[in-house]
């Protein structure tokens, strides 16, 4: 076999993948798949206008719906499957590193947040993160365990919400469709907070386009780092909403609570951004683990495998492969 196509590529990066599958509210862990609906699989899309893409491909789904306060901080915690890490010392939790791309929230008004369609809803943005100083929100979210938190805007009138967190992979967006989309919906009650009402929505499919520029797009420099070549780097979707000029636009908050979302697999990732591409290595220092990164243009980290043979998926990533 002379190259490796599509299956198995796509086999083996479906091992690379994440699920936001855990809501915190101020720090406090609401519980595995609790008020959220979430994909069952980490399978990403790929397709802007995916009947799914406001929630994902309904998996999990959950008839709680959680209480929050407008200014209060919220976590979508993000592991590598459904209940956390695949296997022992995954270099693949939360996420693969190579994935790097922008995290976004949006909020859309239900009635009820357990019952409301994730069809035909109007979304407003309340939180963005791409690209600052190097390091995009993946990098952010990995560094935190799997958590990345934002703060939930003061003005946001009390009531019930569907909260889409989004987190677009960037890695393979050099071509059409190369982009990988991963999101699920919390299910959150506002119990008090300001009036704010949005003037302009977007819709899910709908708002994106698969040449927007924030979408297609090659985030390697000439070296092959993912740096978008020092530019700047603008996420897809519509502007995160203000508070009628007050203070209060949201930013997102590097979480303190980062130590009640790491696990057990996340002792390796601690480093810092500039760092961590190449401790997915295993312990052993014998290699890359399986269906970790073991080349591609500007990668620094190991370059043989402890398990499986190093293949090449692009001229950007080499995996570990079986
Ligand atoms: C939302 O919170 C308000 C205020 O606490 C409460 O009265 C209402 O019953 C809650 N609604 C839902 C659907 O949980
Ligand atoms: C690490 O070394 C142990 C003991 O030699 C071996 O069983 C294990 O498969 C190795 N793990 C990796 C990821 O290479
Ligand atoms: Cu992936």
């Amino acid at each position: 076999m002379k190259w490796i196509v599509s299956p198995l590529v796509f086999a083996a990066a479906a091992n690379a993948h994440a699920i936001f599958q855990k809501v915190f509210v101020n720090g406090a862990d609401q519980g595995l798949l609790v008020g959220l609906r979430a994909p069952s699989t980490n399978n990403p899309i790929s397709t802007v206008t995916d009947a799914n893409f406001a929630c994902d491909t309904p998996g999990s789904t959950s008839s709680t719906i959680i209480n929050v306060k407008a200014g209060d901080t919220i976590g979508s915690y993000w592991q590598h499957i459904i209940g956390g890490p695949q296997g022992t010392n995954d270099p693949d939790n939360p996420i693969a590193p190579s994935h790097k791309g922008p995290i976004q929230a949006y909020l859309a008004k239900v009635d009820n947040a357990a019952t409301a369609s994730s069809t035909g809803q109007k979304w407003f943005k309340v939180a963005s993160e791409g690209l600052s100083g190097g390091k995009w929100a993946v990098d952010t979210m990995i560094a935190n365990g799997g958590l990345w938190s934002f703060q939930l805007p003061q003005c946001i009138a009390p009531g019930n919400y569907l909260l889409r967190v989004e987190l677009l992979a960037l890695h393979n967006a050099y071509s059409q469709n190369g982009e990988q989309f991963y999101m699920s919906c919390a299910q959150i009650n506002v119990t008090s907070g300001g009036s704010f009402s949005p003037s302009t929505t977007v819709s899910f499919p709908g708002s994106y386009s698969a040449t927007d520029p924030g979408i297609l797009i090659n985030i390697y420099d000439s070296s092959g780092q993912p740096t978008n070549g020092g530019k700047t780097y603008v996420p897809p979707g519509p502007a995160v909403i203000t508070c009628d000029g007050s203070n209060s636009n949201p930013t997102t908050v590097s979480s303190s609570s980062s130590t009640r979302a790491s696990s057990s697999s996340s002792s390796t990732r601690t480093s810092s951004t500039s760092t961590r591409a190449s401790t997915t290595s295993s312990a052993n220092g014998s290699g890359q683990t399986l269906y970790g990164q073991c080349g591609g243009q500007g990668w620094t980290g190991p370059t043989t495998c402890a398990s499986g043979t190093c293949k090449a998926s692009n001229q950007w990533y080499s995996q570990c492969l079986p």
